[in-house]
């Protein structure tokens, strides 16, 4: 009786090694992701969709209404999540007070453009709300035209994107996969060493030698460095 017993546990511990592992999921720790390259994309579920500005944009602060490039928002696979009577949100980055232009006109293009209605300035300016006119499908695409910038004053030199709410709910979905970047130009200042005006060509700190002189013109172009001689 006590044999049966060993060999029953035995057979069981075999049984539990043998067991074929579970490989739905390849991918490495934490990382979400098969461990195989892909031929298609896909999400770990839920939708596909992405926002893409036609390219990396710069813009100095002191900027006046600057145009922004088209964007895209392509739904890749919506799943069910941008519907006849949603809304879709395309926003100013949160942290950001700058906002859109309210004056600018949007137009639209693509094979989606005829499943929205007029957008409009909402969030006092900070966001354009699209509305859904008709459900989309996997592959639709929506070109968004037209959009400028204003208030650039109020950003620190920053990168940050564009964000899209497609769904809806308010919340932020995706951000934009290229960045908008407002860059300040240093006048100078008291002795800091640099003139007040924006230099047409390039300088350097460097160590400079007893009695030189500079010209500059007003335009801020340098005319002459050399050492102090007498007239
Ligand atoms: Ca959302």
């Amino acid at each position: 009786m006590k044999e049966i017993i060993v060999s029953s546990l035995m057979c069981s511990f075999l049984w539990a090694a043998a067991a074929p592992e579970d490989d739905r999921f390849k991918g490495g720790s934490y990382d979400g992701w098969d461990r195989d390259t892909m031929s298609v994309s896909a999400g770990l579920g839920g939708a596909l969709v992405s926002l893409a500005s036609a390219g990396n944009q710069v813009f100095d602060f002191t900027a006046a209404n600057p145009a922004l490039a088209a964007l895209t928002i392509w739904a890749e696979d919506p799943a069910g999540t941008i519907t006849n009577g949603g809304t879709m949100r395309i926003s100013m980055p949160a942290t950001w007070a700058c906002r859109f232009d309210t004056g600018a006109a949007v137009s639209y293009s693509g094979d989606a453009s005829g499943k929205v209605g007029a957008a409009s300035y909402t969030d006092g300016g900070r966001t354009l709300s699209i509305p859904v006119t008709a459900d989309f499908v996997a592959d639709d695409t929506l070109i968004v035209s037209g959009l400028r910038l204003a208030e650039l004053r109020l950003v620190s030199a920053d990168i940050r994107y564009l964000e899209l709410d497609f769904n809806g709910d308010g919340a932020r979905d995706k951000y934009d996969a290229y960045s908008l970047t407002v860059r300040t130009l240093w006048p100078g200042g008291s002795y800091d060493g640099w003139d007040q005006y924006a230099l047409t060509e390039s300088t350097s700190l460097q160590a400079l030698a007893r009695g030189s002189i500079f010209m500059i013109s007003q335009a801020g172009r340098l005319l002459r460095q050399g050492p102090l001689t007498s007239p």
